[in-house]
């Protein structure tokens, strides 16, 4: 999923560019380029209610970039993600690298706990969408968006007690192959589509806007899904928001997503039926989720 890119991609970038935004209205779908979705108000005050109780059943974890059977190239350094996650359908964990088809398809989805029924519902909404909205060619065989990712945007707690606001994702693609749908809660975030020519030259943003509470956005196509990039360039602290979840170790969230994406379910494999080293390596992460998890419980 992620682009390897020096720290830099994922803290300062220039101010955004006039003609670039768009400004969103009450309850209304804009005319956006082709092949991107965005539609403010698509969640419902109940909905979100819902989502926001079964969120308190999720203890999301604290990932590291790498691990003793993958560690990192020379260039980069062990480093923890900027942000808690939380998988379902399966769990892609950073240390066995993300989904990229061609070649990296295998041993790299693990199994996780399926949707609850409001996401299952909101699920069938967005794939009604996509069928509706996009052209065949742009929505693969078999297509269907089996994978939650929920990213949890906030700040980290210091030991000092200081607030560090590391809301946000350096430029990367969705590798999963066809649409991309995702939801927001919280505060609005700045997400950019962007160029880029590698890691010495800066990257030029293409097209953002900000995705606000309740929204759906999708992108899908060439130009947004394979060709350019896109990263959350940062989140408001407009409204004071910190959700009210289960204690995150040393962080408070600001901003919740979900994207939702499809990866074949032949490329999707119990923890049991990891390679040893790639079991080894998520052992640690599973045993954690296991210990509020049924589901992860009883794949050990
Ligand atoms: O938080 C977002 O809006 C986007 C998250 C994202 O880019 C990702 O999970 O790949």
């Amino acid at each position: 999923m992620f682009k390897p890119k020096g720290s830099s991609s994922k803290s300062g970038s220039p101010p955004p560019k006039r003609g670039l935004f768009q400004k969103s209205q009450p309850s209304e779908t804009k005319t956006l380029p082709h092949n991107l979705i965005y539609k403010n108000a698509f969640i419902s005050a109940r909905e979100k209610q819902e989502i926001l109780t079964y969120l308190k059943t999720l203890y999301p974890i604290w990932e590291m970039r790498y691990s003793k059977n993958n560690p990192p190239p020379e260039n980069q350094k062990q480093r923890p993600l900027l942000r808690p996650v939380y998988w379902l359908g399966n769990w892609q964990f950073a240390c066995l690298n993300y989904y990229h088809p061609p070649k990296g398809i295998y041993n790299r989805c693990v199994q996780a706990e399926g949707y609850p029924p409001i996401l299952e519902y909101l699920v069938q909404k967005i794939e009604a969408i996509v069928r509706d909205s996009y052209e065949q060619r742009d929505i693969p065989r078999g297509w269907h968006l089996n994978t939650c990712l929920i990213n949890y945007y906030g700040n980290q707690i210091q030991e000092d007690g200081k607030r560090l606001d590391c809301a946000r994702v350096g430029e990367h693609k969705d590798f999963e192959p066809g649409p991309v749908a995702s939801i927001s809660f919280g505060e609005k975030a700045l997400f950019q589509f962007v160029s880029s020519r590698g890691t010495e030259s800066k990257s030029n943003v293409v097209f953002q806007q900000w995705l606000e509470d309740s929204s759906l956005q999708i992108f899908g196509g060439d130009k947004f899904k394979r060709h350019l990039f896109h990263r959350v360039q940062r989140v408001e602290k407009k409204e004071d928001t910190i959700f009210p979840l289960n204690e995150i170790d040393n962080f408070e969230t600001r901003r919740i997503n979900f994207t939702f994406r499809y990866v074949p379910d032949e490329h999707i494999v119990p923890f049991s039926r990891l390679p040893a080293e790639a079991k080894e390596d998520v052992q640690g992460y599973v045993q954690k989720l296991a210990e509020h998890s049924e589901f992860f419980k009883s794949q050990l």
